[in-house]
């Protein structure tokens, strides 16, 4: 999900990209040599990261970039740092928005958002990057976790058929986005090119039942939101700031019983929530209708101590934010930014589906008579 610009990839026009049959059939099959390949790629040496998506896919065309928010590496039990292996591969590929809306997204191992890595500080990360020769444009990678020019831009900047290596050491704890930075990298953001690396501290993070990874960003395109058809991105859009949609995990009410299935937690659990905002340009006023966020990190700093119950909080284009979640009683969550147009009409929404007994002694509906 990714590539070197061929007919204009940086986008001069405004309906851009006009992708012919022989170029879609190309994207398309493409993506199904992905998918093929892909499914959980194995935890190498240190025992972290990378994975592409589990596919899913429908009729030839890959239909899914939605990334799986449970697809997070599990937490880190090693006491010593270590030199974590990470692989990041820039794929382009064609895929629904939401149904009978194609949209060419451009992403780092064919998900949105990018796979969720995990090390702990000190740690040092051993990137292999990816551009395949199947590719249109330049890319690369910037890690907001690296200090180092560019957090890495210019180091991992490569065009189709190249690869880059790149190693540094995360020094510093805290959840930090990292994204494509080429020079229309807000483009290449807004059709999917971020993601999430999370630098537990040396001592661990508190246990919790769950761990889910969203993330946020709003694409821009030439037509309508719901017109079904190929849409094409829009840079006049995208300089007025007038999106499309506002999606999480890069698809219109992807996470909900009506598309890819809500997310799953029992009563009486906890869960942790990893969230970025890749943008690039709108910040979330990140909600949960009908519960609070326990514990929240502002912009993932988490060497400090969080906030406690926050209603809604503003997550900025650049930066993740981690929060936690309690479920005394069943009910389905609401995920939205609370800017609510964007949920109702731009598809940002995404769902905590919260199994178990009620608990008339929290929350009781009463019923409901005429007057
Ligand atoms: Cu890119």
């Amino acid at each position: 999900m990714v590539a070197k610009a061929t007919s204009g990839g940086a986008g001069t026009q405004e309906g851009v990209h006009a992708i012919g049959r022989r170029r879609f059939l190309q994207y398309t099959t493409t993506a199904m040599g992905a998918a093929s390949l892909a499914g959980l790629t194995p935890t190498a040496g240190a025992g972290t990261i990378i994975g592409a998506r589990r596919s899913a896919q429908t009729s030839g065309i890959l239909k899914r970039v939605a990334a799986d928010p449970t697809h997070i590496p599990p937490p880190i039990t090693r006491r010593r740092p270590a030199v974590v292996p990470v692989v990041l591969e820039a794929r382009e590929i064609i895929a629904e928005i939401e149904p009978g809306v194609l949209f060419r997204f451009m992403t780092y191992n064919g998900q949105v958002p990018g796979p969720f890595i995990r090390v702990r500080e000190g740690d040092t990360i051993d990137l292999t990057f990816r551009n395949p020769k199947t590719n249109t444009e330049a890319h690369n990678v910037d890690f907001h976790a690296a200090m180092g020019p560019g957090g890495g831009a210019l180091a991992t900047w490569t065009e189709p058929g190249e690869e880059a290596r790149l190693r540094f050491r995360a020094t510093y704890p805290g959840a930090f986005i990292y994204h494509c930075a080429v020079s229309n990298m807000d483009m290449h953001i807004s059709s999917g090119m971020f993601g999430m690396i999370l630098v537990e501290p040396k001592a661990g993070l508190p246990r919790v039942d769950y761990e889910l990874y969203l993330g946020q960003n709003e694409i821009y395109t030439d037509k309508p939101a719901g017109l079904p058809g190929q849409h094409h991105f829009a840079i006049g859009a995208m300089v007025r700031e007038q999106p499309t949609y506002v999606v999480i995990n890069g698809a219109a009410h992807g996470l909900t019983a009506q598309r890819y299935g809500a997310m799953q937690v029992r009563t009486g659990s906890t869960a942790r929530i990893y969230f970025v905002v890749g943008g690039p340009n709108l910040s979330c006023s990140f909600h949960a209708i009908g519960n609070v966020w326990r514990e929240l990190w502002p912009e993932g700093a988490m060497a400090n101590k969080p906030l406690h119950f926050v209603q809604t909080y503003p997550v900025p284009p650049g930066s993740p934010t981690v929060a936690t979640l309690h479920f005394p009683v069943a009910a389905d969550i609401k995920l939205v930014d609370h800017a609510l147009t964007r949920v109702v009409h731009q598809g940002c929404l995404a769902v905590i589906h919260a199994e178990g007994r009620g608990n008339p002694e929290l929350f009781q509906a009463r019923g409901k008579r005429p007057l």
